[in-house]
């Protein structure tokens, strides 16, 4: 086997090394396996319809063509005319897609599938299939027609296609890679991998979301290659006029999704693979972590200090050093004699314990889940049958395989123990899955893969995704239909239905800041919204300048974690002296007071699709230079932020898209559409409120839930003209939301030179336990004469800091001051 590992590498390196023109890797020598040439699709010569679906054929192979909604297309190609079973682990079960209108027509070149938005049109006399929109201009065309190789060693095909390039043309998306956010003229992989202190531009990383979306001359559109094979993508790197796709088996089978906007393709996106459930509300609080957190004292005193010193704080994670051994599922009761004990203590002041589990098992007779396992026949077996055996922390392990539904269900009943010891999350590592010495699997390892069967070459992309499933599915059931909050770093696209995402293993250096910064960026356009980095960096040492940066940053991730090795300095609040840790307790406490903006912000992704944080260029691609910007992002609608990303900066430039912008920490306004040059000081950091905006604002809390809100606190931030915003409310607790036991207000703010008017309209069934609002402007050019609620008159009010405030029922429709 050892001898096909290396096959299969140099194969691998062959595919990264050589032009893609040349890949004839089976030609080559060293591989000794017969010569195979690659084949083109010939002439479209008929086709057949059934329902949706349309099937053209040369004669020997076929391409189907089947219509998913107005917007979403999708082509697969058969060489031999016979398709594969039609299951993907990405596309959400429910799948509620329906074509408006669509028809064919048949031309004397072509046929074409029509929507009311996008023409897809199959060439007769090569089979070049093109997308064009309703004004008949190509928004992406095949340069090649699709094409295949055999798989001699394993059978099945390497699958090609080959799209023409723009000389603009843009491209983002594609998970978890640290590179800039536009990926042209680059070329990535697809293989979950551990990459422990990986680089800028190292490739591939730990997750694969095989999507991307191209922005030409101001249109955008999108590509998902829904294959879990190793993947590549070549984004006019080899060539500058085209782009191509290929993998190393399974089907050619790509979704066209039509934009223009780029806002529209990701959420077309996400009608496909689904969106994040609403977290619990504290896991968007602030998390501490530490490779490890032991023993128990240790575990306590971090807690102890984190009130002490008054930095809010919502959960402690416990990293592999609390289990017996690494055995997954079993306490170490030396280090945590009373765990059950431990974790009340804790949650009785305000924190949930989050605790690591992995996939490796202990080979031990002794152990009830390797006996469980063993007697079940659930772990991986090689081709020949014999386990898959791997070094992973425990020793000698084997391992699960999530593919197959019993052993997903099996290994979410394991939870149990930790659920009834009050364990609140549960956060899924190695799981690429990663392997001491020989990275990953071989590629004979079988899978059940949901009964259509594969190799490990089929199911490695998604053993994480799997992994972290069965996780979410068994917390699900042992918490009684409570939120779990699980969190997996390997991933295939999708995996949000089930699990938030963090970087790995990064390094605390100012570079690594600025690749987190575009990662959260794209893995946001990619469907993983709720992402996070390790703050501060996991590996290496950050001095205090670099941790207080990058826990700026943290504030605008979706995910908000602190978490380092162990063999390195403290990374707490205030492990850097007390200037940074006021600076860290000012930020976390921003965090919280934004918290129902950023659980609104959730809402938006969850219910609207919309991603959370949002490149420039998602929000204004029709600029070409916008294409290009990637240190400042939008954090929901409403905020834009530019984390400072270099030690010592005094002042960046920050370019503010269209609107009028408020500077959040002294509310002076800016024009958008164009750069400003903003002071960075160390205690501040560039953000940005949209003219218009309502944005709600909680009270400092040392952690969620910690006081009852008696009013909530509306900032409303002037601007001419007209801007929308909501705001989500619900216990934060249970999936009560899904049957619309929640409150989403809308606010709609028009101001006029002398005047502003807000008026709000609720839905949904909870009701929240305050009564008032209290309303603060900003930022009004005009003295206020009168301030009238649904026809009544009332007075201004002043809080404790002396500031104005205006006090006013929350039922209210409508309000104006003038
Ligand atoms: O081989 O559990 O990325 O967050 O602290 C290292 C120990 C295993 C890798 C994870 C990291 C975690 C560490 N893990």
């Amino acid at each position: 086997m050892a001898e096909l590992d290396k096959k299969e590498e140099f194969a691998s390196e062959l595919l990264n090394e050589e032009s893609l023109d040349n890949i004839h890797h089976v030609n080559n020598p060293v591989l000794d396996v017969p010569a195979v040439e690659k084949k083109y699709l010939g002439k479209a010569t008929s086709y057949l319809k059934d329902g949706n679906k349309f099937i053209f054929t040369d004669g020997k192979a076929s391409v189907e063509i089947k219509v998913f909604s107005d917007e979403i297309i999708r082509v697969r190609l058969a060489p031999q005319s016979s398709f594969l079973d039609d299951f993907s682990y990405a596309i959400k079960k429910d799948l509620d897609l329906h074509p408006i209108s669509f028809v064919l027509e048949e031309t004397e070149e072509a046929y074409l599938v029509k929507t009311s938005v996008v023409t897809c049109r199959i060439q007769k006399e090569d089979f070049l299939v093109s997308f064009e929109n309703t004004y008949g201009k190509v928004i992406n065309a095949d340069h090649k027609p699709m094409h295949w190789e055999e798989n001699v060693d394993f059978g099945g095909y390497y699958v090609y296609c080959t799209k023409r390039t723009a000389p603009d043309e843009a491209f983002f998306g594609l998970g978890d890679k640290s590179s800039n956010l536009n990926l042209r003229g680059r070329r990535f992989s697809n293989w979950n991998s551990d990459t422990y202190g990986f680089g800028f531009n190292q490739d591939p990383l730990y997750k694969t979301v095989p999507f991307y979306i191209g922005v030409t001359e101001g249109d955008a559109y999108g590509i998902f290659f829904d294959n879990t094979f190793k993947t590549y993508f070549d984004f006019a790197s080899e060539r500058n006029d085209r782009t191509s796709y290929w993998s190393e088996g399974g089907e050619m089978q790509y979704y066209y999704i039509h934009g223009p906007q780029m806002m529209e393709v990701v959420k077309h996106y996400h009608e496909l693979t689904g969106t994040h459930f609403m977290p619990p509300l504290w896991a968007i609080g602030y998390h501490q972590c530490r490779w490890s957190y032991y023993p128990e004292a240790n575990v306590r005193e971090v807690a102890t200090q984190f009130r002490k010193r008054q930095i809010p704080c919502d959960a402690i994670y416990l990293d592999i050093d609390y289990m017996d051994g690494y055995r997954c599922f079993t306490w170490n009761k030396r280090y945590f004699p009373d765990p059950k004990k431990m974790i009340a203590d804790l949650a009785a002041d305000g924190f949930k314990t989050v605790v690591m589990i992995d996939p490796g098992i202990k080979v031990d007779e002794d152990y009830w889940v390797f006996k469980e396992g063993k007697e079940n026949r659930y772990f991986c077996r090689r081709g020949d049958d014999y386990f898959m055996e791997g070094y992973v922390w425990p020793g000698r392990c084997q391992f699960p395989d999530y593919t197959n539904p019993k052993v997903r269900e099996w290994w979410g009943t394991l939870y149990r123990g930790l659920v009834e010891d009050g364990v609140a999350g549960v956060w899924n590592d190695m799981n690429e899955p990663a392997v001491f010495g020989r990275g990953t699997f071989p590629g004979d390892v079988r899978h059940y893969y949901e009964g259509f069967r594969g190799s490990h070459r089929k199911a490695h992309n998604i053993y994480g995704m799997q992994m972290v499933r069965s996780t979410y599915d068994g917390l699900k059931k042992l918490q009684r239909n409570k939120r779990p909050f699980t969190i997996t770093r390997a991933a295939y696209a999708g995996t949000q239905r089930y699990s938030s995402v963090w970087t790995g293993d990064n390094i605390a250096t100012w570079e690594h800041l600025r690749i987190g910064t575009l990662q959260l960026q794209r893995l946001s356009v990619s469907g993983l919204s709720f992402c996070g980095t390790d703050i501060g960096g996991f590996t290496g040492e950050p001095d205090g300048e670099l941790y207080t940066r990058w826990m700026q940053f943290g504030v605008f991730s979706p995910f908000m974690r602190v978490h380092s090795a162990g063999d390195t300095r403290d990374r707490e609040p205030w492990s850097f002296g007390p200037e940074w840790e006021a600076i860290c307790k000012k930020f976390i406490e921003l965090r919280y007071k934004l918290l129902p903006y950023i659980y609104s912000t959730f809402w938006r992704q969850h219910k609207y699709k919309e991603p959370i944080l949002r490149p420039i260029a998602l929000i204004e691609q029709h600029k070409a230079q916008n294409l290009l910007r990637e240190e400042e992002f939008a954090f929901g609608h409403h905020i834009l932020v530019s984390p400072v990303l270099h030690p010592g900066q005094q002042s960046k430039i920050v370019y503010l898209p269209e609107g009028n912008w408020y500077g959040y920490f002294d509310n002076i306004l800016y024009a958008g559409g164009t750069e400003h040059q903003v002071d960075t000081p160390l205690d501040e950091m560039p953000i940005f409120i949209r003219g218009g905006s309502v944005i709600p604002e909680y009270p400092v809390m040392q952690y969620t839930g910690e006081k009852n809100i008696d009013a909530l606190r509306l900032n409303i931030y002037y601007n001419e003209g007209r801007q929308d915003s909501d705001i989500y409310i619900d216990h934060g607790d249970t999936f009560a939301y899904e049957q619309s036991v929640y409150n989403e207000k809308h606010f709609i703010v028009e101001g006029k030179k002398d005047g502003l008017t807000v008026t709000q309209n609720q839905e949904g069934l909870y009701n929240e336990r305050f009564d008032t609002y209290k309303i603060y402007f900003i930022g009004l050019p005009f003295a206020v004469n009168k301030i009238e609620v649904d026809g009544v008159i009332i007075n201004t009010s002043m809080d404790e800091d002396n500031s104005p405030y205006f006090a006013v029922e929350k039922e209210f429709r409508k309000l104006t001051i003038e």
